[in-house]
C-alpha cells in the first residue's frame, strides 16, 4: 500500500495571518474573535494555547485564563486571500486536490513521479517561503490516516503513517480524532465507556452497524486502516445568474419589479449552494437586440438579498437609458464558497 495521499492543514490559521500582518503580535498570546466579551474565540495562536485557550471558547473565559491576551478582530476576506495563495501553491503538486475547509486540503500524489517524502518537504518549504504561513502535513495511504498524520505534531509537523504502523499507532487516539464521529456519536460512545480507538476495537462490526448504521461499518473499517474515500477535486463554479427575456417595455416600475424578482431568485440560488460573491453584473438587451453590461466588484462578500437588490438597482440606473428593454440578467461572480469559512462567531 503506497503512501500517496497528503493532508495539509495551516497552523493556527487566522492568528498566523494576523501575526504576519502585524509583527508586534509575534510571541504574544493572540486570539482572533469578536471584540465583545460575549463573543467567541475562532482560533488561538500557539502562545495562547499554552494557557488552555482554544477555538469556540468565550473571549471572557480566555481573558480570565491569560490577562495579557491580545484579541484581534476577524478579517475574513484577508484569510480567504491567504487561503487562495496557499491552495494555488499546493495545486502545482497535484491536479487532484480536494479543499475541505479554508485551511485544509487533501492531495492525491499517485501520478507525481517524485518521492512522496520529498514532495511533503518541498510543500512545507514552498508554502512557508511564499506565503509566510506554516503548515502541518500528513502522508499516508488513505484520507483518514493522512488527516490523523497531519494533526500528529502540529505546528510545522510532518508525519508519515504506513500500513505497518496500523493498528498500534492509533490505539491511544481519542475517539473524536476518528473521521465520522461527531458530537452526538461521541456522547453515545462515552456513555458506554468508549473513549479511545483501543476501546473502539473491542466493539464488533455487528454492534457498530446495529447502533450506528452505515457509519458504524465505516468506523469499523477506518480504525483498521481501511478508508476507500477518493480525493475528489471541487470544481469551482465561475458564476451564477438569472437572466430572462420578456415583452419589450420601458415602464420603469415593471423593470424594477423584474430586478426585484431576479435578485430574489439569485439570492435563493446562492443560499442553496452556500455561496457568497464579490462581483455583480447586470445585463440589459433592448428591442434592437443591443446588449450592455455593467459590473461592480466589492471588497466585502455579499450574501443577502437586500444587498443584491440594492446593488442591482444601482447598476441598472447607471446602464439604463430609458429605451425599451426585452431582457435583464443579473449575475454573481467571484464566488465565495461559504463552506470554506468555518463557523466564525462575531
Ligand atoms: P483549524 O484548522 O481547526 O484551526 P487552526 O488552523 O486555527 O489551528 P491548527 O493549528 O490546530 O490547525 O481551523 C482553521 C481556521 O478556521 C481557524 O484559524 C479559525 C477558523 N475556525 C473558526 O472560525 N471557528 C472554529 O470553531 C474553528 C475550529 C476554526
Ligand atoms: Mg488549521
Amino acid at each position: 500500500m503506497e503512501n500517496n495521499i497528503i493532508h495539509v492543514d495551516i497552523d493556527a490559521f487566522y492568528a498566523s495571518v494576523e501575526e504576519l500582518d502585524n509583527k508586534d503580535l509575534k510571541n504574544h498570546p493572540v486570539v482572533v474573535g469578536g471584540l465583545s466579551d460575549s463573543s467567541i474565540v475562532t482560533t488561538a495562536n500557539y502562545e495562547a494555547r499554552k494557557y488552555g485557550i482554544h477555538s469556540a471558547m468565550p473571549i471572557f473565559m480566555a481573558k480570565n485564563l491569560c490577562s495579557d491576551l491580545i484579541v484581534v478582530p476577524i478579517r475574513r476576506n484577508r484569510y480567504l486571500e491567504k487561503s487562495k495563495e496557499v491552495f494555488n501553491i499546493l495545486s502545482k503538486y497535484s491536479e487532484n486536490i480536494e479543499k475541505v475547509s479554508i485551511d485544509e486540503c487533501y492531495l492525491d500524489i499517485s501520478k507525481n513521479k517524485e518521492d512522496s517524502v520529498d514532495i511533503v518537504k518541498s510543500i512545507m518549504k514552498e508554502v512557508k517561503e511564499k506565503t509566510g504561513l506554516s503548515v502541518s502535513v500528513g502522508l499516508s495511504y488513505n484520507k483518514f490516516l493522512a488527516k490523523v498524520a497531519s494533526d500528529w505534531n502540529k505546528p510545522q509537523g510532518m508525519k508519515i503513517i504506513s500500513i505497518e504502523d496500523i493498528p498500534n499507532i492509533l490505539l491511544d487516539l481519542d475517539i473524536t480524532k476518528v473521521h465520522g464521529i461527531g458530537r452526538k456519536s461521541e456522547k453515545r460512545f462515552r456513555n458506554i465507556g468508549i473513549n479511545t480507538v483501543e476501546d473502539l476495537y473491542q466493539l464488533s462490526e455487528e454492534f457498530l452497524v446495529d447502533n450506528f448504521g452505515k457509519m458504524g461499518h465505516e468506523l469499523y473499517e477506518r480504525i483498521r486502516g481501511v478508508d476507500n474515500r477518493k480525493v475528489t477535486p471541487y470544481r469551482e463554479r465561475k458564476s451564477i445568474g438569472v437572466e430572462r427575456t420578456f415583452k419589450s417595455t420601458r415602464d420603469k416600475e415593471i423593470l424594477h419589479n423584474y430586478i426585484e424578482r431576479f435578485s430574489r431568485e439569485l439570492s435563493k440560488d446562492l443560499k442553496n449552494k452556500n455561496l457568497g460573491f464579490n462581483t455583480l453584473t447586470i445585463k440589459i438587451k433592448d428591442s434592437d437586440f443591443e446588449s450592455r453590461t455593467r459590473s461592480k466588484t466589492l471588497k466585502q462578500t455579499i450574501i443577502s438579498y437586500e444587498d443584491i437588490y440594492r446593488l442591482s438597482l444601482e447598476l441598472f440606473s447607471e446602464v439604463y437609458k430609458n429605451e425599451s428593454l426585452r431582457l435583464i440578467g443579473i449575475t454573481a461572480s467571484n464566488l465565495v464558497d461559504l463552506n470554506m469559512i468555518q463557523l466564525s462567531f462575531i
